[in-house]
């Protein structure tokens, strides 16, 4: 099971690189690995096995936190309107996006980021994003609000970008140009 000691932390230099693109159909040790992340992601936010494994919460992981270069995300959490979002994608892709913005007003955090880095993390308020689940479906997804933001999250660690990387470094918090802050 996945834990904390194998999730890299900010410096390690594959999480500023772009990952590789699945092959498919995926082999199955991509599929285990995804589903791997996914389970994580569910035992985060068990009390039980949180508390037992010293796990932090966590609603998405992406493969480069848990050193493989791969674009892989697994995303499990309900949304303010009570959607559940449980999710292994293979190579999502943001195909379409609103022109407003949106950010979380409590600023982000990061399960491979040891420390709080405070600002507005300007993201897409709407995204359409396509993608492979773990049965090989191809899936198109339209996700606003909180849901918008973690797949925003997780796509970027396929790109190498980290939260941070977005905050106004000498402002952080400046609120974006036609944006709208999601509590
Ligand atoms: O990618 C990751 O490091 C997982 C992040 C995803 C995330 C952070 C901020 C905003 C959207 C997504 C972790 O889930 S950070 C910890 C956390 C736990 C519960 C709720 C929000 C953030
Ligand atoms: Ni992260």
């Amino acid at each position: 099971m996945i834990t904390m000691k194998d999730i890299l932390r900010e410096g390690d230099p594959i999480l500023n690189q772009v990952a590789e693109a699945v092959e498919l159909p995926p082999t199955e040790e991509e599929k285990n690995t995804l589903a791997e992340m996914l389970q994580f992601l569910k035992n985060s936010q068990d009390e039980e096995l949180a508390n037992a494994y010293q796990l932090r919460a966590g609603v998405g992981l992406a493969a480069p936190q848990i050193g493989i270069s791969k674009r892989m995300i697994a995303v499990h959490f309900q949304d303010f309107e009570e959607t559940q979002y449980s999710y292994g994608l293979f190579n999502p892709k943001i195909v379409s996006h609103s022109v407003a913005l949106s950010y979380l007003a409590g600023g982000e955090g990061c399960l491979s980021v040891d420390r709080e880095v405070p600002g507005y993390v300007p993201r897409y308020q709407r995204i359409t994003v396509k993608a492979t689940d773990l049965n090989g479906e191809e899936l198109k997804l339209k996700l606003k609000g909180y849901a918008a933001i973690v797949f925003q999250h997780e796509i970027d660690h396929l790109n190498g970008v980290m939260f941070y990387d977005r905050i106004n470094s000498e402002a952080p918090f400046t609120v974006p140009e036609n944006s709208k802050a999601i509590e």
